[in-house]
């Protein structure tokens, strides 16, 4: 592999990952200056740099060396994937991470007054869809034989054109298929959005900015995810205050000048908590609480 002294990763130029991919790497705290051409940002705080492209290129970019790293739907890089193992009997990309965005499945869609009995429904009929290594696998595993038609756009309108009978596409809200009197039948791949790399390490200085960008990911995904809740409790009822807060829950209780009775209690508290989560330790006897954002963490 050739060494460079400076990291470069494939961001989908504009499209759906665009905004939350470059959001993410400001929250690491790296900063870019753009090329007058917007192909191209110099990174200005770490020797990071980007390359805007469409995000179906970015797998192979990384491939073939011309970027480390890429910010690509996991959809992508594992339709890329299967298709460099059939072409060359395996493939050098992996996924380092999952970034929690661009979330979305591929799933086979179905005309709505049709009944879906299983893979099988499918023997022998014709699929269109984006992504024919994808669905290829899954006919396959099912021992279903059947008619792949590959389209690189609007793959919904194939059933009304006549081009298909069935389509194997990517859904979020489902409004799409519904508009397009389809109905969700299977799927075969939960997606986001993902950190992709070549699966070798580096031999020179960007191993380190690697480690560094991923350190600092996981803080990001991290705090994502938690919140630090602030409140009091007498101390008769601080036992019950404290089982009634998350398992993972990391307390710290202190004790309240001028009131001996009274405890104040923080807490930082990891994945979903809502307004039921809060009400309950209300009832244990928590008063004050206070729900606040985790802005930045270091293990
Ligand atoms: O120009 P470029 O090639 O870079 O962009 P693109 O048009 O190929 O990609 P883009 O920006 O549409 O999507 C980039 C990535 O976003 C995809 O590879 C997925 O990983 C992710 N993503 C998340 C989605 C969706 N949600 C999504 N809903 N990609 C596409 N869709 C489409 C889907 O194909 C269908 O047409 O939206 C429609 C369905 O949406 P719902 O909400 O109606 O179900
Ligand atoms: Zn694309």
């Amino acid at each position: 592999m050739k060494t460079r002294d400076r990291l470069r990763i494939a961001v989908q130029k504009s499209g759906r990952l665009s905004e939350s991919s470059q959001t993410l790497l400001a929250q690491c705290g790296l900063k870019f200056r753009q090329s007058r051409d917007k192909l191209f940002c110099f990174g200005e705080t770490h020797p990071v740099d980007l390359l805007l492209v469409r995000d179906d290129d970015i797998p192979g970019l990384i491939a073939d060396g011309v970027c480390d790293l890429g910010f690509v739907g996991r959809n992508v890089l594992e339709e890329q994937r299967l298709d460099q193992i059939a072409n060359k009997g395996e493939s050098a990309l992996q996924a380092l991470r999952s970034l929690g965005y661009g979330s979305c499945r591929l799933s086979i869609a179905t005309p709505q007054d049709e009944e879906f009995e299983g893979p099988q429904s499918l023997a022998g009929r014709r699929i269109a869809t984006s992504y024919p290594r994808l669905l290829g696998r899954y006919l396959a595993d099912a021992g279903v034989t059947a008619q792949i038609v590959v389209l690189s756009g609007s793959v919904e309108i194939a059933p009304r054109l006549g081009t298909a009978d069935v389509i194997c596409d990517l859904v979020s809200s489902g409004a799409t298929l519904i508009a397009n009197q389809l109905k969700e039948s299977v799927t075969l791949l939960e997606s986001e959005a993902v950190l992709a790399a070549a699966t070798t390490e580096f031999l020179d200085t960007r191993q380190p900015m690697l480690d560094l960008l991923l350190r600092r990911l996981d803080g990001v995904m991290a705090v994502r995810e938690t919140r630090l809740l602030m409140m009091r409790a007498s101390r008769l009822a601080l036992a019950k205050v404290r089982g009634a807060l998350p398992i993972n829950a990391f307390t710290t209780v202190m004790a309240v000048q001028d009131d001996e009775s009274q405890v104040a209690l923080q807490s930082v508290i990891s994945g979903a908590f809502g307004w039921a989560e809060l009400e309950a330790i209300q009832a244990a006897g928590a008063t004050q609480l206070l729900v606040l954002p985790v802005e930045r963490m270091l293990a």
